[in-house]
């Protein structure tokens, strides 16, 4: 099954992400996933993508195999359906610590809606063949129960996420440079929790 862009409200998803994994390393797709969770929490452990789409799950992956924490990753269907092969490399090193949630709203959101190749691809069924645990979900309670279950999972996953297209109505300016948001994550990572 190919996810159609119908689907679950991604702010809601973004807020169970860090109410079910407070601690968690949360690496986001540039654009709209990193404007709305810098909305939900501004936290020193999110790590905004910013310009670099294409590389979000490569940067959590090298993430993943230099610490024990839990990574997590929001990756927008645009971005990860530029480098998919990355898929077959995490499936490769298995990461216990990695779960991969797929923001996938059918639309390059963040520079206008235009449509992505994703309808016609089906991420968890690529993911899968890879390797990866994987989930394919559509509504927010669903995510709940799949989220939970792929952090839990002995090995890296992957959450394929329908979510609907959409912007922040007041998304805050993400007017951070590269260097504070590295050295700030860096800084807050080297901290045991
Ligand atoms: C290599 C590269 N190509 C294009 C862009 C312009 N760009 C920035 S965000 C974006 C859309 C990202 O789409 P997706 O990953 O699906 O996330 P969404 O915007 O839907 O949340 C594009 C095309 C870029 N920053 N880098
Ligand atoms: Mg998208």
């Amino acid at each position: 099954m190919s996810l159609t862009s119908d689907g679950a409200d991604p702010y809601r998803c973004l807020e169970l992400v860090l109410k079910t994994t407070p601690d968690a390393a949360v690496i986001s797709n540039l654009g709209t996933t990193s404007w709305s969770l810098i909305d939900i929490e501004d936290r020193e452990r999110n790590f905004y993508m910013n310009g670099a789409m294409g590389l979000t799950t490569s940067t959590a992956f090298g993430l993943a195999i230099s610490t024990d924490e839990q990574v997590t990753v929001l990756d927008g269907d645009g971005s990860l359906l530029m480098s998919l092969g990355v898929l077959s490399m995490v499936a490769d090193r298995n990461p216990t610590n990695l779960t991969i949630v797929v923001m996938n709203n059918g639309v390059f959101e963040t520079t206008g809606r235009q449509q992505t190749l994703s309808k016609h691809v089906d991420m968890a069924a690529v993911a899968a063949d890879c390797g990866l645990r994987t989930w394919q979900v559509s509504s927010a309670d669903d995510f709940a129960d799949a989220y939970a279950a792929a952090v839990d999972h002995e090995g890296a996953a992957l959450v394929d996420l329908a979510v609907e297209p959409s912007t922040p109505e007041d998304y805050p300016p993400l007017d951070y440079a590269h260097s504070h948001i590295k050295h700030r994550f860096r800084t807050a990572m080297s901290v045991d929790r």
